[in-house]
C-alpha cells in the first residue's frame, strides 16, 4: 500500500469512529499517526524534486502574505496599495508566482505577497503548491481577501492553511518535551486534564518518544497536543478583508454579517473595500498596521536631530537591544547606554540600557564606545 493510500485509510478511519471516553486513546494514535505520515509524505515530494526549496527574499520589516481565491481581486489590490508591477520582479516557478509588493506606512516598509497558488496548486497537491504553502509559513500576517458573495470560501482557505501546518490567529501550545535516557513518559500538567494519560501517552508514543518528560499547560484537545509534540505549526495572525464592496447590494448586508458571524468573524472586525475603485484603503492599512503590532523609533543622530521620516521599525515589545541590533554594524559591541524620550520613558531623556523595553514613536539616542 502506497503512502497516499495509508493516509487515506486513516483519514476514514478516524472520520467514521465516533469520539468518546473509549475511544479517545485509539483516536489519538490514530491522529498521531496520521500527523508523521503526512510529515513523511511531505519529505518524500520536497527530496523527489519539484518544490521544497522555494522561497520569496524578505525584505522590508514585515511580510504580510495575501491568500484568496482566483478572481477576487488580489492582483487588482496589490497594485492599488503597493509599488507592485506584478510583471516588475514577479517570481516565477513553473506556473505558479507571487507576487511582491512594497507598502509603505508610517515610515515602514511593508512587504505584501500576492499567493496565488494557494488554491490552484496547493489542492493539486503539486510541489510547487508547496512551495507557495512556505511563502505563507514564513510570513509575519495572513490578509485573507473574499467576496461579498462567497464568503464560504474563507472556510477553504483556513482548512488549507490548517493542512499544510498554518495556524491562524492562535499561540503556540504550551507544550514542552525533552527526551530522557530512561524512566518511560513522565507526564505533568499544570492545568486538570480532559484528556485521559493514556491518550497523551500513546500520542507520544506514536511520535516515537519512549522515555520523556512532558509538560503541559493548558487544556488540551488531541490536536492541539499533536501540535505541542511535533512543533514544526507556524502561529500567524490574520485578518479578513471583503473586496468589490462596490457589488454589494444593501439587502444583502444582513445575510453577509450573519455569514461572518457564524465564521466568529466580527462584522466590525472586517474591512470593506473596493480594491478597483480604492476605496477602504486607507482602513485596511491602519488593519494592516495593527494587526503586525510594529513600533516606530526615531533615533536621534549626534548633530543632525531626530529623523522623524525614517524611523526604525521594530516588533511590539521590542528592546534597545533589538533596536542596536537592527541597525546592524557596531553598535552592540560598541554600546554603552542610551537616552530615550517619549512614551516609553518615566522622563525625557532618560538614561537607559539595553533591556529597556521601548514603545511606538519614541525617540532613542544611543550612546557609544568611540
Ligand atoms: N467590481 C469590482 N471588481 C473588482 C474589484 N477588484 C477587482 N475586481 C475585478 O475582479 C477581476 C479579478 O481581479 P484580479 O485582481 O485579477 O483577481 P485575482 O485573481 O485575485 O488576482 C478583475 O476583472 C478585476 O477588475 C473591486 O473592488 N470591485
Ligand atoms: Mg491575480
Amino acid at each position: 500500500m502506497g503512502l497516499e493510500e495509508e493516509i487515506e485509510e486513516i483519514r476514514e478511519e478516524i472520520r467514521t469512529t465516533p469520539y468518546n471516553k473509549s475511544t479517545e486513546q485509539h483516536i489519538g494514535r490514530l491522529k498521531a499517526k496520521l500527523a508523521e505520515k503526512k510529515e513523511e509524505l511531505e519529505r518524500r515530494q520536497a527530496s523527489s524534486g519539484g518544490g521544497g526549496g522555494y522561497a520569496v527574499e524578505k525584505t522590508g520589516d514585515a511580510t504580510v502574505a495575501m491568500v484568496g481565491f482566483p478572481s477576487v481581486g488580489k492582483s487588482t489590490l496589490l497594485n492599488a496599495l503597493t509599488n507592485a508591477d506584478s510583471e516588475v520582479g514577479a517570481y516565477e516557478f513553473t506556473t505558479l508566482d507571487v507576487n511582491p509588493g512594497m507598502l509603505k506606512y508610517n515610515g515602514a516598509n511593508i512587504q505584501i505577497l500576492d499567493v496565488p497558488g494557494l488554491i490552484e496548486g496547493a489542492a493539486s497537491g503539486r510541489g510547487d503548491g508547496k512551495a507557495v504553502l512556505s511563502v505563507v509559513r514564513s510570513a509575519d500576517l495572513v490578509l485573507m481577501l473574499l467576496s461579498p458573495y462567497e464568503i464560504e470560501q474563507y472556510d477553504r482557505l483556513r482548512e488549507e492553511l490548517y493542512d499544510n501546518k498554518v495556524r491562524l490567529d492562535a499561540e503556540p501550545p504550551r507544550i514542552s518535551v525533552a527526551r530522557k535516557g530512561k524512566g518511560g513518559l513522565d507526564v505533568t500538567a499544570s492545568v486538570d486534564l480532559d484528556l485521559e494519560e493514556d491518550t497523551i501517552t500513546e500520542v507520544l508514543r506514536e511520535h516515537g518518544y519512549v522515555n520523556a518528560d512532558v509538560t503541559i499547560g493548558e487544556q488540551v484537545g488531541v490536536d492541539r497536543l499533536i501540535d505541542g509534540v511535533m512543533d514544526n505549526r507556524e502561529y500567524i495572525p490574520s485578518i479578513v478583508a471583503v473586496n468589490k464592496a462596490d457589488l454589494l447590494d444593501e439587502a444583502y448586508l444582513d445575510t453577509l454579517y450573519e455569514g461572518l458571524r457564524e465564521r466568529d468573524l466580527d462584522p466590525e472586525e472586517v474591512t470593506f473595500i473596493s480594491a478597483e475603485q480604492g476605496k477602504g484603503l486607507d482602513a485596511l492599512t491602519e488593519r494592516l498596521w495593527d494587526a503586525l503590532g510594529l513600533i516606530r523609533v526615531y533615533m536621534e543622530k549626534p548633530g543632525r536631530g531626530v529623523d522623524y521620516e525614517e524611523p526604525l521599525v521594530l516588533e511590539e515589545g521590542a528592546t534597545v537591544d533589538d533596536a542596536c541590533r537592527k541597525l546592524g554594524g557596531d553598535f552592540e559591541e560598541r554600546f554603552r547606554f542610551a537616552r530615550v524620550s517619549g512614551p516609553s520613558a518615566k522622563h525625557d531623556r532618560q538614561q537607559v540600557g539595553t533591556d529597556h523595553e521601548l514603545a511606538d514613536e519614541d525617540v532613542l539616542r544611543l550612546v557609544l564606545r568611540r
